[in-house]
Formats: structure tokens, sequence, C-alpha cells
């Protein structure tokens, strides 16, 4: 766990990705510093108890707990300058982090299964699921030239919480046998992107190669 000085955030969330990596990536895309309060399983059932619904992730400021994923990557988005500009790129970027909501749904589902026949079906339907909307983000994906390199964004020329839910999923996707990433070479700019950026850089060095 890291306790940056100063922090006035703190994300409670397991040893994990899972719902809460796309707001630890835009803390750490904005240089914004909160405190990571991870824990176990075994931490887990009284960690419950101290959760305002027994869920996480929970972001806690001000002496607040605030619980739901969505709403707090939503929150961060616009607090930190990533929630797109005009109101098209506004509307695609939640659109982007809905959908991302509904496959991330289906890959947790699916990474937990341990009956091979119900994990096929799961897998199965992840993949139709991704191949919708990804195939429609795709086509909507757009480059932007710089003096020193061409940066791939979903929504304007800069940096949304749009890029960084898709750079989590595709991930997480890599890992799902029967679903081929190379259909989506814009997508896959958008994640060398997100990866080339130094302060995702530096926290993609320190964090664990679970896919979850
Ligand atoms: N809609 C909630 C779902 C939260 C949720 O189900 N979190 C899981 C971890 S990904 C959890 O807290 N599981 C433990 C439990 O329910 O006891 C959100 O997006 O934050």
């Amino acid at each position: 766990m890291s306790t940056p000085r100063g922090a006035r955030y703190k994300l409670h969330y397991f040893k994990a990705r899972g719902r809460a990596e796309v707001t630890r990536l835009v803390f750490k895309a904005a240089g914004v510093p909160f405190v990571d309060e991870t824990f176990s399983m075994d931490q887990w059932p009284s960690v419950k108890l101290s959760m305002p619904t027994g869920t996480v992730p929970v972001l806690e400021m001000g002496g607040e707990k605030y619980p739901e994923s969505g709403a707090i990557v939503r929150w961060a988005a616009r607090k930190f300058g990533m929630a797109g500009k005009s109101d098209g790129e506004q509307l695609v970027v939640e659109e982007v982090i809905a959908g991302v909501d509904e496959i991330r749904d289906l890959f947790l589902s699916w990474f937990f299964k341990a009956d091979p026949q119900v994990k096929a079906d799961v897998e199965e339907q992840m993949k139709q699921k991704s191949a919708r909307y990804l195939g429609r983000w795709e086509g909507l994906a757009r480059d932007t030239r710089s003096a020193q390199r061409v940066y791939t964004y979903m929504v304007g020329t800069s940096l949304t919480v749009a890029d960084l839910t898709l750079f989590d999923i595709l991930e997480q996707l890599d890992s799902v046998p029967s679903i081929d990433l190379s259909a989506f070479p814009k997508l896959q700019n958008i994640r060398a992107t997100v990866a080339s950026l130094t302060p995702i850089k530096n926290y993609l060095e320190t964090r664990s190669s679970s896919p979850f």
C-alpha cells in the first residue's frame, strides 16, 4: 500500500484491478496522490462491515465514504478534466464507460467460473458483446500527430477516461483465449498511447501481472 504525503483521497479495494483499476489510472494520469488502500480476501469480512453498501470500490474523502465504481470513475473524470470537452465527446466517453462495464461484468464472471461449460458460455457472450462494442469504438478512435509521435485517442486530441477504460478492458480481454484483439488496431494504438504516458508507465511497472 502506498501512502503519499498529503493525499486527500483514499481508494478502498481488494489487492486486484477489478472494478477499481480505472479510478487508479485516472489518479495516476492526473498526477493526483491517493492512498491505494488494498486488502486480501481473508481481510474482507471485517472490511465489508465498514463499507456503506458492503461492497468496494469505495472512495473516501473529507471523512466520507462513497461507493459505486461508475460514480467514482465519472466523478474523477470530471474533477480532473478527463470527461471530454464537447457534448458529443462527453456522450462517447459515457458510452465507453457504460459499455465496458457490461464487458467487465462478463469478464469478472468468466474469470471466477470453475465449471467448464458455464465458463465457455460466458466466454461466448463476452466474445459477442466485445466484437460489437469494440467494433464501434474502433471506428471512432482518431490519431493525433505531435512533433514527436502519433497518439490515438477515443475522442478529441487529448486523454480522457474513455482511453483509460479501454486500456484496462483490453488488458483483461488479452487473457481470454477466444478473443482476438488484432481486429482492433486503433484500439491497440490507444492502449499503446496510454501505456506510453510517463505516470502510467511508472505505475504499470509496479503493479501485479494478474489480469484480475
Ligand atoms: N455496482 C457496484 C458493484 C460492487 C461489487 O459488487 N464489488 C465487488 C467486488 S468487484 C464486491 O464488493 N464483492 C464483495 C462482496 O459483495 O461481498 C460497483 O460497481 O461498485
